[in-house]
């Protein structure tokens, strides 16, 4: 993001690796969305131990939540080969060529600062939280792409709503995990990791903010921020950290990784907002990738179309804040 150009996709970095071989599937889902998600399958006991949720687990028979969008959704392939995530290098096919072997399992995520009930999640336990559903959201990158989704997981205030936050509490702070031994690559971006971002506690309420756990009917791809991560709809990408270990809850506004690196192009707020440019670029239109990287230009809409966010801003200067 730093350095790259709007308009360098070259068709190249959307060639499906070798992301369909050796993806183990698992049929944990039952009909009861969600709940007894883990229940043992009668089989499961005659296999080798497996772990809490490995890529390529299917996650069956969700209720589709009324959030989705009707739009087309992008095909998986190119959700899964065309990524940011910097811990794995700074191309986007990168993630999917260096992610494959990363150790998701055993996971857990703390939850600490201003709670009333700090405590520490297994993964089992996230999976357990709250009814698993299925969201088709749109995903906007600041560089200029976006992409529809049908992500996995719920609302991130169900995990709120259990830890309890205190009157101090008015951010919240996400932190992804960081191993430079997994992630030797890194360094090289010039980034500081670990990842962190954040929110306002009233938009970390918003039943928009997903807690995500897969896509496409599975657990998530390493590429795409396994084993959890947030998906926050109406920001830009770089807002939704990918593979979530810790969440702390604070009074004062925390710093974030894109902030860090270029303060005067990447906000703490990062609504999407075709008024508010990039200061390189125009953030008017967007290329919605299709079965090709060549896809289509739209308009971008402000909190890109999720304008049910809008009185999270009242009064706010979003070009002050953006
Ligand atoms: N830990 C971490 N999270 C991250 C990033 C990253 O580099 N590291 N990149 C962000 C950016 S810029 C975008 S656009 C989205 C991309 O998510 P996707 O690859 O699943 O589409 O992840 C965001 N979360
Ligand atoms: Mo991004």
């Amino acid at each position: 993001m730093l350095i790259k150009r709007r308009g360098d996709i070259r068709s190249s970095e959307i060639t499906p690796q070798s992301l369909y071989m050796n993806r183990r599937k698992f049929l944990i889902g039952t009909a009861a969305a969600g709940t007894a998600l883990l229940a043992a399958h009668p089989m499961a006991g005659w296999f080798e131990p497996r772990p809490a949720l490995a890529a390529g687990t299917q996650l069956g028979n969700l209720a589709k939540s009324a959030y989705s969008t009707s739009e087309a959704t992008t095909p998986r392939a190119l959700v899964t080969s065309y990524n940011n995530f910097y811990e794995f290098g700074s191309n986007k096919s990168d993630p999917s060529k260096n992610a494959g072997k990363f150790q998701t399992s055993p996971w857990s995520v703390s939850v600490e600062g201003g709670v009333t009930r700090p405590r520490t999640f297994t993964m089992d336990e996230i999976l357990k939280l709250a009814p698993l559903e299925e969201r088709v959201y749109r995903h906007r990158c600041v560089e200029g792409w976006s992409i529809v989704v049908p992500w996995i997981g719920y609302s991130f205030n169900a995990l709120v709503k259990l830890v309890q936050p205190t009157s101090k509490a008015r951010y919240v702070a996400f932190q992804s995990y960081y191993d430079p031994k997994q992630m030797p690559l890194a360094r090289s971006t010039g980034l500081d990791f670990p990842y962190v971002e954040g929110l306002r506690l009233d938009e970390a309420m918003h039943p928009l903010a997903l807690l995500c756990v897969g896509m496409y009917g599975e657990s998530l791809p390493n590429q795409d921020g396994a084993p959890v991560r947030m998906v926050i709809p109406w920001k830009y990408g770089f807002k939704s950290v990918k593979s979530l270990v810790r969440i702390r809850f604070v009074a004062d506004q925390p710093s974030t990784t894109w902030n860090v690196a270029n303060p005067g192009e990447y906000g703490f707020y990062a609504n999407v907002n075709p008024k508010v440019d990039d200061p390189r670029y125009s953030q008017a239109t967007e290329l919605r990738l299709g079965g090709s990287l060549l896809g289509k230009k739209i308009n971008t809409l402000i909190f890109n179309g999720y304008d049910q966010v809008a009185s999270l801003y009242t009064g706010m200067d979003l070009h002050k804040y953006f």
